[in-house]
Order: C-alpha cells, then sequence, then structure tokens
C-alpha cells in the first residue's frame, strides 16, 4: 500500500533504501505494527539472560556434567545462553566486527557486486529480510555467505576491505570448532551421546555467516532492525558490537512472557537455540524468538554465524526420544527446505519455519 508520498515497500528496495540513504524520517512500510509487542513490556533485568563458563566442558567428567545441567537448563528455559571463557582470542572477534564495519563503509558500486535478492545464493548482499518484497521492511543492511568448508567459499567473499577473507575466515573457523563443541554438549545433554551429530555436522554441516549493519535510525521507536523470528539452524553464535538483541523469555511474568535486552559484555558471545534443535530434542529445548531494536546514534554490527547439518540432510526427532507415551511432534526438514520456506513466507508477518514443522494431534 502506499502512502500519501507514494511511498511504499517496493519504493526501497536495495541500493535506495532509507537505511542506506540515512533518511530523516521512518518511512510508513518500515512502521512496526502494534502486535509486535510495545517497548514497555522490556524486562531490564538483562542479569536473568544465563551465562556458561564453556571451558569446563573440557574439565573433569563432574565439572563437564555440571555445565551440561547448566546448559540444558538454559536451553529449556530460554533457548538462549551467552558464554564465557570460550577460548576465542579478542582479536580475532575485534578484527571480525572490523572488517565487517569496513565492508558497510565501502562506496555503494563496491557493494553492489554481491547484491542479490536470490536466496539460494551462496553470497548475497542485500537489505531488510526479502527487499522491497516483504509487506513491512527492517533497518538493517546484510552481507550473507556460506563459510564451511571454508576452501570452498572463501574465494567467493568480499576482497575489499583487503583482510576481510583473512579475519573473517579466522573468525568463522573459530565459531565452527566452538559449535561443533556445543552441539556435542547438547547431544550429551539429551542422552544422545556427544557424537550423535558430530559427523554430520563436521563434514558436510552448513555454515552460514549473517554479516548484519544496523546504521543509526531517525526514530528507533517506530522501526526495527529484525522483527520477532527464530532461527532455522541447529545453534547460532553471535557476536555484537552494542546493545540491541532481544530475546522473548516465555515463562517470564506467570507465563504471558517477555522481552529481555540481551547485555553487551565485551569478549562474550551469545548462543541462540535454533528450530533444529528444537526438533532435536522433541520440542524440550525451544528455538529463541528474538528481534532487533535500533540506536539513535550509533551503528551496530552484528556476526551471526549459523551451523545446521547439510543442506539437503533433514534433521528428525531422533527414535532415542520417541515411545508410544511421546510420539515425534516434529516432521524432518532440512536447510534446503528453510530456504524453500523464505522464499514462499513472509517472515515479517509473523511466519515461522517450526510452526510449519509440527505435527498436530
Ligand atoms: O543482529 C542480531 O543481533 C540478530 C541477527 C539475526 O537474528 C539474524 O541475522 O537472523
Amino acid at each position: 500500500m502506499e502512502n500519501e508520498k507514494g511511498e511504499s515497500s517496493s519504493t526501497f528496495k536495495m541500493d535506495n533504501s532509507a537505511q542506506e540513504r540515512s533518511l530523516p524520517y521512518v518511512p510508513d512500510c518500515y512502521a512496526v505494527p502494534p502486535s509486535y509487542e510495545p517497548r514497555d513490556a522490556l524486562d531490564s533485568n538483562s542479569e536473568i539472560v544465563p551465562t556458561i563458563d564453556i571451558s569446563r566442558l573440557k574439565s573433569s567428567d563432574d565439572e563437564r556434567r555440571g555445565v551440561i545441567q547448566e546448559l540444558s537448563s538454559a536451553c529449556q528455559r530460554f533457548g538462549f545462553f551467552q558464554i564465557v571463557n570460550h577460548g576465542i582470542n579478542q582479536n580475532i572477534l575485534d578484527d571480525a566486527l572490523e572488517v565487517a564495519h569496513g565492508f558497510f563503509e565501502l562506496p555503494a558500486k563496491e557493494k553492489k557486486k554481491f547484491m542479490s535478492n536470490d536466496v539460494y545464493a551462496p553470497v548475497r548482499y542485500t537489505t531488510s529480510i526479502k527487499d522491497g518484497l516483504d509487506k513491512i521492511q527492517f533497518w538493517r543492511i546484510f552481507l550473507k555467505h556460506y563459510a564451511h568448508p571454508l576452501h570452498r567459499w572463501i574465494h567467493l567473499w568480499p576482497q575489499n576491505p583487503p583482510e576481510y577473507r583473512e579475519k573473517m575466515g579466522k573468525f568463522c573457523e573459530e565459531v565452527r570448532s566452538l559449535s561443533l563443541e556445543i552441539m556435542g554438549a547438547i547431544t550429551e545433554s539429551l542422552g544422545l551421546g556427544r557424537d550423535n551429530l558430530s559427523s554430520r555436522m563436521d563434514k558436510n554441516g552448513m555454515q552460514v555467516m549473517a554479516v548484519n549493519c544496523y546504521p543509526p535510525c531517525p526514530d528507533p521507536t517506530a522501526a526495527l532492525g529484525l522483527p520477532p523470528h527464530s532461527d532455522y539452524s541447529c545453534i547460532t553464535i553471535l557476536l555484537q558490537n552494542l546493545t540491541g538483541l532481544e530475546i522473548f523469555h516465555p515463562s517470564a511474568h506467570g507465563g504471558s512472557g517477555r522481552w529481555v535486552l540481551v547485555p553487551e559484555v565485551k569478549g562474550v558471545l551469545k548462543v541462540h537455540i535454533g528450530d533444529h534443535v528444537e526438533v532435536l530434542s522433541n520440542g524440550l529445548y525451544k528455538s529463541v524468538i528474538h528481534k532487533v531494536t535500533l540506536n539513535e546514534e550509533k551503528t551496530r554490527i552484528s556476526l551471526a554465524s549459523l551451523h545446521s547439518l547439510g543442506m539437503d540432510d533433514k534433521m528428525s526427532v531422533p527414535y532415542q526420544l520417541v515411545n508410544n507415551e511421546n510420539p515425534a511432534r516434529y516432521r524432518e526438514s532440512s536447510f534446503n527446505d528453510f530456504l524453500d520456506f523464505l522464499v514462499k513466507n513472509d517472515i515479517s508477518q509473523g511466519e515461522r519455519f517450526i510452526d510449519t514443522l509440527r505435527i498436530k494431534d
């Protein structure tokens, strides 16, 4: 629908979006609908977000059991936790954020080389979610690229800034090893054993990097960086330079739920449980619904590394977790199935991939 200025979602296609042009107002097609939950429902008590010292996974059996217990509780209550002592050097984190920022600062001509609205493309630069196509637009610019195995994809990545490939590549490799360690702990916590998915994730598993930039917004209450959604992945590991990520805590306030602002502490990484771990756990662990709010003055950068099984490898509920009293609650699906879903659905309207996988009673 057009407003009186003749503006609609398709007015703000990539290369011409409000966020790329630093428009001094928020166009109507970016307006947040009331169903997205008012800002006053935000829970500012960010201390409730669980933080886990992941180095203890390498300690004695007793220590490991303790960490796995903490992780299991966080996955059930929030579908989200933060990790400290993860072993990735601060320089590697800083360098990755720096080259990501450097990429978004490049002249449009350079970024346009990667411009694409094809959700199947292994490397693409665009805005919002499906820019110009979805009903509502979001104040985001992003570069998405596959990252595993690195040698298969890195030659497709930006060569500018000149250190992009080296520094982002190092970050991707380190985050990927961490994802395997965390997935081992997750399968162990479900009683499936540490190596249950390791060969499928290690050899052919996918790693998709969403390199996100949220420029300053003239009215941060009127638009969002990203709407409430969950990730298709098994887990997503996220690094941010500023606050802005909010997670939904479903059991807060007597079950009515609340948004919680995730605090930014230097060096701390965030772990999202994705739809495919919700399936793997037959619903015991919940994929976290999250959204991104904006800042009036500063540019926010986030690096979201999404880890899943291979392109066509289907995640299903394991037979060990199913019996007569507890039947499988989800259909199987792959990363490719998610991409097909993305083409046909509008996430800005609250459509969720996980809802299409639920088996109705
Ligand atoms: O920027 C963030 O904190 C979240 C990013 C995200 O949810 C995504 O890329 O799907």
